[in-house]
């Protein structure tokens, strides 16, 4: 371990880490290592071999109608319930926005939400997670991003293993994300955006972690947002790919994707519920680049596979 001398940059990484991040003051491209598809192609499962060739160049698969009209109302109307639930909202899952009193995320929704809970072990999300990584599952993580009209915040480019990897000690990026959209994506109204093929370059950030990080970073982000030029690179590399789309619809994605959105100023409110599954061959160990780990509502310390 280096510790910082004027301005030589710092390299205080953890022994054969293949991501060191927020160590340094320089920012780095590391290729990825590892395959985006870990089963091979005929795998059983809902997604079909093009799906998984798209997954594997592209970092990301759309399902459009994941979810029946029924069931996006059903999804809907519980989205309303838990942000009118008084006991939700004083849970400290519930985040807000940083600029009104308007919920923005609730996380361990899975836990919350009985209904949501059964998305997780539904065949439509579970069997499509599996064949990614292939292997059995869990969930790291679960929220909703509310991101209400009128002013829902965005979320800033950032790659979500980057995070894992510093904060939660996710070893390396055997991790996909299903988001399911219960509005409607327009591309004005703070949709995802995903740089196709930035998921086989890793972004070493630059800065240090601070304490208790995730009081201010699940409102706004700023450590472990890469910096503008290596932003800029990217999408010059790899353009920007907007993920519109009809309620009730899918996108899988990989953990190491570049992505974000932006704020939502139009009336039209842009919800989703966010369901991140690992490889169970891929569970969390101490943190790679922060002082303690994120609490388990964020960050599962449980391993147990999704059955
Ligand atoms: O903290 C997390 O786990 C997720 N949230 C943000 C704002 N950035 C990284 C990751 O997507
Ligand atoms: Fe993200």
């Amino acid at each position: 371990m280096t510790a910082l001398v004027g301005n030589e940059p710092r390299l205080v990484r953890a022994a054969g880490d293949r991501y060191p991040t927020r160590v340094s003051n320089t920012p780095v491209f590391i290729d990825r290592a590892e395959p985006t598809v870990w089963s091979d192609r005929a795998s059983a499962g809902m997604f079909g071999a093009q799906e998984l060739e798209a997954h594997e160049r592209d970092g990301f698969v759309q399902v459009p109608g994941l979810l029946t009209a029924e069931e996006v109302a059903e999804y809907q109307a519980e989205l309303d319930r838990l942000a009118a639930d008084p006991q939700v909202r004083a849970d400290e899952r519930c985040i807000v926005e940083k600029s009104s009193d308007e919920v923005r995320s609730i996380f361990e929704v899975h836990r919350i939400s009985e209904a949501i809970g059964r998305l997780v072990r539904d065949e439509r999300v579970l069997s499509r997670a599996r064949q990614i990584l292939g292997s059995d599952v869990y969930v790291h993580q679960s929220r909703i991003n509310y991101k209400p009209g009128f002013g829902g915040g965005g979320f800033y480019w950032h790659s979500d293993f980057e995070t894992w990897h510093a904060e939660d000690g996710m070893p390396g990026p055997r991790a996909v994300s299903c988001s399911i959209s219960l509005t409607d994506n327009h591309p004005f109204n703070g949709c995802l955006m995903i740089m196709p093929g930035s998921h086989r370059t890793f972004v070493s950030c630059v800065g240090e972690t601070p304490e208790d990080y995730y009081r201010t970073s699940l409102k706004e982000q700023k450590i472990g947002t890469p910096d503008a030029r290596s932003i800029a690179k990217l999408a010059e590399r790899h353009g920007i790919t907007m993920m519109t789309g009809d309620a009730g619809g899918a996108t899988f994605f990989d953990s190491n994707c570049m992505h974000g959105s932006g704020d939502n100023i139009t009336p039209y409110p842009r919800s989703n519920i966010f369901l991140v599954f690992n490889g169970v061959e891929n569970a969390c160990v101490a943190p790679f680049s922060a002082p303690r780990p994120r609490p388990s509502y964020i960050a599962a310390r449980d391993h147990t596979p999704v059955r």
